[in-house]
């Protein structure tokens, strides 16, 4: 076989992406692992911990999700956390041996009142020496830059399914918003993290095109979350028909060849997953999991259990990029001057 070379490509095409969700499964991982030793440590995986700062009664109506205000699923309902509890509870992540903290909150945007207590927690989380990452829905650009003034390195942002069928699962806001916030996050300098679900009745063309979505970006997000619906009692999606396994993995395969250089991480529902399952999707280039006991409002596997798995692969966590903060300074400073020099230009012409 000849050998495969990966290159960074935004222009993937439906009939090309279909083409290899076909491929038999052993030519689709072979290809996916090839790519993915081009650019990562195979043994290597990144870990990251997420916290809920604000649960439930959600003005979205994501059918998905237990934090919706629409469905009833006996969630109890929180306000914003406290700054000094987020800290610990980022401390407590530092000390199981994570190095990214996210953090989400159900909203649909942070309201003026909650962004000071926000930025705290960014700063707090960042003085403590981990990457910080941030869900909060749709931001403004002034928002956006406030976040990254305070040390905000990723933001988390999901795009969740193909544009077709999105109006399926969420009517009360649009894809393009998403599309925009996501523009100001990069316009910003910061990182993206955004991916998708599986197993809410998507067919395979939907899961082609959000993958296209996400590859076709001007840039490729630095993290693809691929979450396994799920399946909570209340949502509309409780009773959705499970995915086969196998698809799953083929999805993150086609991820890690159309985004090489990105991280694809074996998101939500590794809980109702079995070990041989999460050692196939590593092999197909998934290299980051979210890492702790819960989710937002859901379990994932203890985190000795998880220690275990890696320890049975031969994986290690990945250490944190090194001078990732003056790194993330550059950025941002780089995204102001360019922000500056547009606004200068336009007002010249
Ligand atoms: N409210 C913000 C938003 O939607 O952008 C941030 C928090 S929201 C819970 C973050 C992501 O979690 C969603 O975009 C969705 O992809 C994922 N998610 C929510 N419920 C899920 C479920 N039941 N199964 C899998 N993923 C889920
Ligand atoms: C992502 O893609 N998955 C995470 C994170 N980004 C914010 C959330 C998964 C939530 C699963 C359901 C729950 O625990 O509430
Ligand atoms: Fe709200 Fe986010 Fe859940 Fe949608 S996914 S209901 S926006 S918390």
């Amino acid at each position: 076989m000849s050998m495969i070379v990966s290159v960074t490509r935004h222009d993937w095409t439906p009939a090309e992406v279909l083409a290899l969700f076909k491929l038999p499964f052993n030519d689709l991982l072979f290809q996916a692992q090839s790519v993915h030793r081009q650019y990562f440590d195979p043994n290597r995986v990144q870990v990251s911990t997420l916290l809920s700062i604000k649960t439930g009664a959600c003005p979205e109506d994501c059918k998905y999700c237990p934090q919706s205000g629409h469905y009833n699923t006996g969630l109890d309902k929180e306000k914003l956390m406290e700054v000094e509890k987020v800290l610990k509870a980022a401390a407590d992540a530092k000390a199981i041996g994570s190095t990214r903290f996210c953090m989400g909150a159900a909203w649909k945007h942070p309201s003026a009142k909650d962004m000071p207590y926000v930025l705290k927690m960014v700063e707090g989380v960042k003085a403590l020496g981990l990457e910080t990452c941030m869900t909060l829905g749709k931001l403004t650009q002034e928002q956006t830059a406030a976040l990254a003034e305070a040390g905000l390195d990723y933001y988390n942002h999901n795009l969740d399914t193909s544009p077709e069928f999105y109006g399926n699962i969420i009517t009360t806001r649009t894809y393009s918003e998403r599309l925009q916030t996501l523009a100001y996050v990069r316009d910003a300098g910061m990182k993206i993290c955004s991916g998708g679900i599986l197993g809410m009745g998507e067919s395979l063309q939907d899961r082609a095109g959000l993958l296209i979505q996400l590859a076709n970006l001007p840039e490729h997000p630095e993290s693809v979350p691929i979450n396994m619906l799920v399946k909570v009692e209340g949502t509309p999606l409780a009773n959705e028909e499970d995915i086969d396994p196998f698809d799953f993995i083929r999805m993150l395969a086609v991820a890690r060849i159309m985004m090489p250089q990105s991280h694809v991480r074996l998101s939500a529902g590794r809980e109702q997953m079995n070990e041989q399952m999460q050692a196939l999707a590593f092999l197909a280039g998934a290299n980051s999991i979210f890492y702790g006991e819960k989710l937002l409002t859901t379990g994932n596997p203890q985190a000795d259990k998880d220690m275990r798995l890696f320890a049975r692969l031969g994986i290690q966590p990945e250490a944190r990029e090194e001078h990732a903060d003056e790194v993330h300074q550059a950025a941002i400073e780089q995204a102001l001057i360019e922000q500056r020099d547009s606004k200068l230009f336009y007002s010249a012409v």
